[in-house]
């Protein structure tokens, strides 16, 4: 088994795909398997390293949704693909997490940093798979309120050292761990923007950093356009680019083949 700097050399990219009637940017466009499944293979196509598949939203205000449904929504799309497509599950539940692994998925995606379900870290322990530790403050349904920090930069690094050991008490090699600051996740816009100029710090960890900026609203703002909720795919890769050069090292997109050229293209640069 590839270790995360192995499987992911920088940079790489983590394509989209969500299986909701409520996601931020694609909602209800991949409720129907077969369409999941072929936006899975098409973001593999474009250059994905891996195709982040989710069966419940995370956005903000979001409500849980059952253990059945979640199940019901991802598990005819791993079928579909029957192990030939790269998968990273995100889910908090360590019960879709399991039947997606068995399913052929390679990472656990888990924006709770594995404190969503006791039985998660088992789970992970025992498939050897990746895993990606996210923070969050609060969760999905309450987290923008009023997210509150002194220092948002050296409180996120803190938590994810913390959760990294955690993880390895648990049986989880330190290799297999990949670690996510959480843009958007119980931050206000200043806090986004602390974090983002500040990634070199969680870069200083060790562990290969995931981003999601991707289409957020902190890109949106920063252009202040006529949809300051969401940002553009163009304004997304500019963000991208900058985070690259923090030494980010896997880009979580929805436009894969925009982003592969540019970071591709900035990488070659930086390198020479
Ligand atoms: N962002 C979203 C979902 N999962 N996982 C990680 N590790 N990092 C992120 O930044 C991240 C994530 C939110 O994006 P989107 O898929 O557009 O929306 P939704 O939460 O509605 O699925």
């Amino acid at each position: 088994m590839a270790t995360a700097h192995e499987r992911f050399p920088r940079p790489s990219l983590m394509g989209v795909v969500n299986v909701t009637p409520d996601s931020f940017s694609d909602g209800g466009a991949f409720l129907d398997p077969d369409a999941a499944a072929g936006r899975v293979l098409a973001l593999v196509a474009d250059g994905a390293a891996i195709v982040d598949l989710g069966g419940e939203s995370t956005r903000p205000g979001s409500e849980p949704v059952s253990l059945d449904e979640e199940l019901r929504r991802v598990v005819p799309v791993l079928e579909r693909l029957a192990g030939g497509a790269p998968i990273a599950i995100d889910t908090c539940k360590a019960e879709v997490a399991r039947r997606a692994l068995a399913l052929g998925a390679e990472l656990v995606n888990d924006v709770t940093a594995l404190r969503g379900d006791p039985a998660m870290a088992g789970v992970v322990a025992e498939a050897g798979c990746l895993v990606c530790l996210m923070h969050m403050q609060g969760t999905p349904r309450t987290m923008q309120v009023a997210p509150r920090y002194g220092d948002v930069v050296s409180e996120v690094s803190a938590f994810l050292e913390q959760r990294l050991a955690f993880c390895v008490a648990a049986g989880i090699p330190e290799e297999r761990i990949v670690l996510d600051p959480g843009i958007g996740f119980g931050k206000a816009h200043e806090h986004n923007l602390a974090l983002t100029r500040g990634l070199h710090s969680i870069v200083a960890l060790g562990r290969p950093v995931l981003l999601g900026l991707s289409r957020k609203s902190m890109v949106g703002r920063l252009l202040a356009g006529p949809e300051p909720r969401r940002g553009s795919d163009a304004a997304s890769v500019g963000a991208a680019v900058f985070a690259l050069a923090q030494g980010v090292t896997l880009f979580r997109v929805h436009d894969v083949r925009l982003h592969a050229d540019a970071l591709t293209v900035a990488a070659l640069l930086a390198d020479g």
